[in-house]
């Protein structure tokens, strides 16, 4: 690898690319999250500059301009000094920074329009010349100044380019809006529900009620139903780009490690027919079917159901293996357990419930059935005979665990969110099935406006919608005719 530039206070860095002159002398400023819809948003400034151009844009309490690596609250500062946002600023003073240069990072709140707002202040109104920053920017200038090495360079990018095709497909997709158009007109159609219902409310007794309720149930089912939908894309796009973590269990000496080596088409697990070999856990990411990202892990041998009779007690290192491999099979989203199915299976094998079956060693002669395995686990999962050592049946264990990661939804469709975006359309969903079990129920109207008010609320905060109140109030006395 090549030498690493040193770093001469005040001379221009060593160029290891011929398109970087002076790096030194220019401050750059970027949006560095992804655009879109999110909880907070990163504008970062790097160069000499930065101090500077970060002091003309936002204002501190008394206390000032924070000291390195402290976090500081600030007001976000308009050209005319009035504040627009309340920010979070934090400044690493070089070389102990990112880029190896002053970097002060601001942390807006989410949304395109302020992190924008930010970026265009520290571009046009610092005293120092501040200039965009071009792709990679940041992080070229984190190898020129000897902070990253290429291959760590390129592994950023590896991370900010996702995991796999699909990942990126999901992420382009919310990025292009798809979830927030969804999300707006459910939360228009909620908007509406409950402004009909408390139009009624205000009605004097006798006169007739403004919703009838068959009507609001056939909505608030077609409700259910697209919120359901988002809310499987949204849990297929937190898998993809998670990895779908597929952990792979079972008895000593089935073939977990093998099966593993196999799946990835190298050797990472050591094999050997010693039982108890693989004592810790194993990770490995792979990139199955059409770019879904995997996360593939060994565990050691659990021996038998529930501790079993006759054998050999585990040693404590062995023991410790064993706690992680249940734990592992705790946050599995597709548990594999492997069995040897050139041996009888064993009285007390408990299968867990959904997990799809390896019925490993096909190689050799068979000494039980799918069907005897279908019998002893009828809760299982899919069943698959295979051999880790011929690699016959890998192909559709691969099918299997896909579809059960699908678990009905179409991964291909997935829409990349974070966990709380989630928890707002599952709390949304909850809500709305509140409000159909009111209505049903014939509880009171004023329950079923609470509900909806609430399911609408949770989509307006994954929308970044604030001040609930007027937009409900618009909604209503938009229904009014003028003069009344
Ligand atoms: N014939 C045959 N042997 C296998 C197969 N898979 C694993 N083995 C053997 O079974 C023994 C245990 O394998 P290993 O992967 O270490 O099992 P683990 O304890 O479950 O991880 C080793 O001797 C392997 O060579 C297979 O598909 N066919
Ligand atoms: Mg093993």
């Amino acid at each position: 690898m090549a030498a690493r530039p040193a770093r001469v206070a005040g001379a221009p860095a060593p160029c290891a690319t011929s398109n970087i002159i002076n790096t030194e002398t220019e401050t750059i400023a970027a949006v560095s999250t992804a655009w879109g819809e999110a909880g907070i948003a990163v504008v970062r400034v790097s160069g000499p500059g930065a101090v500077d151009a970060a002091g003309a844009v936002l204002r501190f309490g008394p206390k000032g301009f924070p000291p390195p690596r402290e976090m500081r609250l600030a007001a976000l500062l308009d050209a005319s000094g009035e504040a627009i946002d309340r920010v979070l600023a934090v400044y690493f003073a070089a070389p102990r920074s990112y880029t190896g240069e002053d970097v002060v990072e601001v942390h807006t709140h989410g949304g395109t329009l302020v992190a924008r707002m930010c970026l265009e202040a520290l571009l046009s109104r610092a005293a120092v010349p501040v200039r965009l920053a071009g792709p990679g920017e940041f992080t070229r200038r984190a190898y020129l100044n000897g902070r990253l090495d290429l291959s760590q360079a390129e592994a950023v990018l590896g991370v900010i380019r996702s995991r796999s095709a699909e990942a990126l497909r999901a992420a382009a997709r919310t990025l292009s809006g798809e979830l927030s158009a969804q999300a707006r007109e459910i939360r228009d159609e909620l908007l509406r529900l409950q402004g009909d219902i408390e139009v009624g409310l205000d009605f004097p007794e006798g006169e007739p009620p403004a919703v009838d309720a068959g009507a609001l149930l056939r909505s608030l089912e077609g409700l259910s139903r697209r919120l359901s939908d988002l809310e499987s894309r949204c849990s297929a796009g937190m898998l993809l780009r998670e990895g779908v973590r597929v952990v792979l269990c079972g008895r000593p000496n089935v073939g977990k490690s093998s099966l593993l080596n196999a799946l990835l088409g190298r050797d990472r697990a050591i094999v050997s027919d010693q039982p108890g070999t693989t004592r810790d856990l194993i990770e490995e990411g792979a990139v199955w079917g059409a770019g879904v990202p995997v996360r593939l892990v060994d565990t050691a041998g659990l021996r038998g159901g529930r501790g079993d009779a006759g054998a050999e007690a585990p040693g404590a290192v062995e023991a410790l293996g064993i706690e992680r491999a249940r734990e592992a099979l705790e946050g599995a989203d597709v548990p594999v357990w492997v069995l040897d199915g050139s041996r009888p299976l064993a009285p007390d094998e408990i299968i867990p419930e959904g997990a799809v079956v390896a019925l490993n060693k096909a190689d050799l002669p068979h000494a039980v059935t799918l069907e005897d395995v279908r019998a002893a686990a009828p809760g299982a999962g899919p069943l698959v005979r295979l051999s880790a050592r011929t690699g016959e049946g890998l192909e559709e264990l691969k099918e299997a665990v896909l579809g059960a990661a699908r678990r009905g939804s179409v991964l291909e469709g997935g829409l990349n969110v974070t966990a709380r975006q989630l928890g707002d359309i599952r709390a949304c969903a909850r809500a709305v099935e509140e409000a159909q079990a009111a209505v049903s129920g014939g509880v009171g109207e004023d329950v079923t406006a609470g509900l909806l008010g609430e399911a609408r609320v949770a989509l307006e905060r994954l929308l970044g919608i604030g001040g609930d109140a007027g937009a409900l109030l618009d909604s209503i006395f938009s229904r009014f005719c003028v003069g009344k």
